[in-house]
């Protein structure tokens, strides 16, 4: 079998996405993912201008040696451009696997180890009674597992939260990246121990709830914020601090029970390896997309099971069906799988992504359609041309440059 042929799809229906699909002369096709939020346009040209015409004639099925091809050809190593493009790649060659054994992907990667995969959604509220409905309304939608993000008294706006009455967004399709976030660590740390205490004594115990720093504080900020939440048990606190440098996360563990998330902006074992050997982290969030493909991030899984570290995928809606799709079967697959993030797609993005898997009660389902169950429309996709999109940059109070 060889792979004849690879073309990327930009489209924007709402957002922007990235669409790889990789053809073969027995007319099986697979897709990939190739969407990093912000910075599109860099991966496309890494898939056209340089390592698509490297698997033109290859076999579909040496994923490996394919794989370590595309890492180690390159000379240059790592980072998220290029293991999006690398990732792109990998997915699609795993799609063209499962569907030439007429299989779901779940069924080459371990089987139904579970019949259901729990994801948790996003609640959102400008303040703090905003987040309580947000919180109740999502409860009611059947969640069990709900991240709650709030507007914080004494700053504009912040991470994660929506103007009242719109979507979350965060990538603007504007001419400049949006600068008017500002951050206050001190308002920030004085309101979190009052949101949790509110939303636990309007729903109780039984809610996993989430948090997402989104990489703002300083270590022993985080211990404190992890050490103040513990009486109300959440389920994790994620990307408290830049991860950077991962020994960061000794001082916090030495301080708090409160369980550790963090991985979204990885893309390699290199950026967790520590973390996850020291048991410094609980959950490991480096997904599909932006970790290089299926046969990376199935190592990293398999390594972090040794040190009772779970999966917890990035799944925001700048992850295309593709990834979800993928993302789920891996999720019904693998022993040490934690949770799902689930942020769901417009309606537009999912008739542009036709996708066999679906959410019910708390808990998707990847369905058992062979491959990752997803396609893609290209027809409908090209009526939303790529526009230019940057997510935001933060500033704290003073002016000072700040993680977004
Ligand atoms: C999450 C993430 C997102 C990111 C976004 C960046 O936990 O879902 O932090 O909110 O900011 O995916 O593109
Ligand atoms: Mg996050």
């Amino acid at each position: 079998m060889k792979i004849t042929d690879a073309k990327v799809f930009v489209c924007s229906p709402g957002r922007n996405f990235v669409t790889l699909k990789v053809y073969t002369d027995e007319g099986v096709y697979g897709l990939g993912d190739a969407t990093l939020n912000g910075r599109e346009k860099a991966v496309v040209s890494y898939l056209e201008d340089y390592i698509l015409p490297c698997i033109i004639g290859r076999n579909p099925y040496d994923t490996e040696d394919i794989w370590q091809y595309l890492y180690r050809g390159a000379y240059w190593r790592r980072g998220p451009v290029t293991m999006s493009a690398i990732a792109a790649i990998d997915m699609a060659l795993w799609d063209i696997r499962a569907k030439c054994a007429g299989q779901p992907l779940y069924n080459l990667l371990g089987g139904r180890t579970r019949d259901r995969v729990l994801v948790y959604c996003h609640a959102n509220g400008t303040d703090l009674p905003h987040t309580l409905e947000e919180v109740g309304r999502y409860r009611e939608l059947g969640y069990r597992a709900i991240r709650v993000q709030s507007g914080i008294p004494g700053i504009d706006h912040t991470y994660g939260v929506a103007p009242a009455g719109t979507k979350y967004e965060p990538a603007i399709r504007a001419g400049l990246p949006d600068e008017s976030a500002c951050w206050s660590t001190e308002k920030y740390l004085a309101f979190m121990p009052r949101l949790f205490q509110a939303v636990r004594d309007r729903f109780g115990e039984d809610l996993l709830l989430l948090h997402d720093g989104h990489h703002r504080l300083t270590p022993i900020e985080a211990a404190r914020l992890g050490k103040e939440l513990e009486p109300f048990h959440l389920f994790w606190l994620e990307d408290l601090v830049q991860a950077e440098l991962q020994e960061n996360f000794r001082l916090i563990r030495r301080h708090t029970t409160t369980p550790l998330a963090v991985g979204e902006v990885f893309n390699t074992i290199y950026d967790c390896q520590q973390l996850i050997s020291e048991q410094l982290i609980d959950y490991i969030r480096m997904t599909i997309v932006h970790g290089g493909g299926i046969t990376p991030v199935l190592k990293t899984a398999h390594f972090a099971e040794m040190y009772m570290v779970k999966t917890g995928f990035h799944g925001a809606t700048d992850l295309s069906p593709v990834t979800m799709g993928a993302a789920l079967h891996f999720d019904t697959a693998v022993h040490n799988f934690g949770i799902q993030e689930h942020m769901p797609h417009e309606p537009l993005v999912d008739e542009v992504f036709p996708h066999a898997y679906h959410y019910a009660d708390g808990y998707m389902y990847p369905g058992d359609a062979v491959g990752f169950g997803v396609d893609f429309d290209e027809k409908l996709a090209a009526k939303y041309p790529y526009q230019r999109a940057y997510l935001p940059v933060n500033r704290k109070t003073d002016g000072t440059m700040w993680n977004w």
